[in-house]
């Protein structure tokens, strides 16, 4: 079980030290099946002698995973357990499992900055196959942020070349690109992943020449296409300053350029990123010490209800029943081998138990909030 994880404030973490150099946080983000676990494995293996990335599953709906993580989201929230107890289904579920592992934020930014002090010079990160729960939720930002604002960090888009040979998936896959780059203001790397099935070259011609892509698209005569053709024009701009590497993960072929553009990146982010990160953290510094914004004005616009769970707060009563799970805060595993099982087998059961007291105080404590609300508003 995950003891020995301190419960670090993350704005003293961050604000008294400043951005470290290591480790760097590559998120690596694409669509459903565009390849990005394979392509965090590969990544792993290629740059394991230079840079002994250390590596962090993010998707707690995956069943396996095809490299050893050193921090994997199923440790710490069982996504099933989630769906069943909250009634929701497979997306929602992820959604909330992901919500659940943010409230650990401060532990998660600690392991990471630990691996920084014990050499490892990246960490990998995979996200889940619906991008838009990672894109899109509170909890995504959170990490993101939250890491950015204390280590260099990247995002590596990965893109199926094979499924964007149609011109209108390919529009979708460089809006969404697009759109997390412009969200994540982060320095943005494009893996254009499959090569060993598809040759890329068709997506460097479409990003530079629009005629190309406007010859490509006359056989599709629909709203979509001329949707798309607007697009391309508009997205000039973006494509300019877009990183772009052709690789397969499967094969490992352009991985040795690859590991160059994400250092290229990584100093893009030491020039143009981490001054306006650090001006940001000084603005936060001066604004804490200055205390607690008077908030007044607030039953002018209504009543204030209290918000969710906080950042570094404990889920209420819940003991230690969220945590992070790492190799090396894990205790020593027993020699003998039935030893060995006996205890995994009792690590389960506490892992159980542990989620589902923290389900359960979960649901009591919002209830009892919405009763103490109810009351509240019954009074005249
Ligand atoms: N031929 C080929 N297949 C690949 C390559 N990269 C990934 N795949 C295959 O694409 C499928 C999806 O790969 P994953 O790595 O699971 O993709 P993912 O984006 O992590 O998927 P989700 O997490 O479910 O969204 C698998 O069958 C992989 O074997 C590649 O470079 N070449
Ligand atoms: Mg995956």
């Amino acid at each position: 079980m995950g003891d020995g994880v301190e419960s670090i404030k993350l704005e003293a973490l961050t604000l008294s030290e400043g951005i470290r150099q290591a480790p760097v946080c590559i998120i690596v983000l694409g669509m459903a099946g565009s390849g990005k676990t394979t392509f965090t494995r590969s990544l792993i293996q290629h740059a394991q002698e230079k840079f002994n990335p250390y590596v962090v599953n993010l998707d707690p709906a995956c069943r396996e995973v095809p490299y050893a993580a050193h921090v994997d989201i199923r440790d710490t929230v069982n996504y099933r357990e989630v769906m069943k107890q909250y009634q929701l289904g497979p997306n929602g579920g992820i959604v909330t499992a992901l919500n659940m592992f943010t409230t650990k934020m401060a532990q998660f930014a600690e392991l990471v900055r630990r691996a920084g002090e014990r050499g490892h010079k990246w960490c990998v990160i995979d996200t889940p196959g619906q991008i838009e729960v990672f894109t899109w939720s509170a909890s995504g930002s959170i990490i993101t942020e939250g890491l950015a604002t204390m280590f260099p960090t990247i995002v590596v888009y990965v893109m199926d070349v094979q499924r964007s040979v149609c011109p209108t998936t390919f529009m979708s896959n460089m809006l969404y690109a697009c759109s997390i780059l412009y969200k994540t203001r982060l320095p943005f790397l494009v893996a254009l992943n499959k090569i060993d099935l598809q040759d890329c070259s068709f997506v460097l011609d479409w990003m530079t020449d629009f005629e190309a892509f406007q010859e490509a698209q006359e056989e599709e005569q629909s709203f979509v296409s001329n949707l798309t053709r607007t697009m391309s024009l508009t997205l000039d701009t973006f494509y300019e300053n877009l990183s772009t590497c052709g690789v397969s993960a499967k094969t490992g072929v352009g991985y040795a350029q690859l590991l160059t553009k994400i250092l290229d990146c990584v100093a893009e982010y030491e020039r143009d990123y981490k001054p306006v990160y650090e001006k940001k953290l000084q603005e936060r510094l001066a604004q804490n010490a200055a205390g607690p914004k008077p908030v007044d004005h607030v039953e002018e616009d209504g009543v204030a209800v209290p918000l969710g769970l906080g950042l570094q707060d404990p889920p209420p009563n819940s003991g230690n029943s969220v945590f992070l799970m790492a190799p090396g805060l894990v205790p020593q595993a027993a020699e003998n081998e039935e030893e060995e099982d006996m205890e995994e087998d009792a690590k389960g059961t506490a892992e159980d138990q542990n989620f589902h007291s923290f389900v359960q105080n979960h649901l009591t404590a919002q209830q009892s909030k919405r009763d103490k609300l109810q009351q509240e508003q019954s009074q005249p």
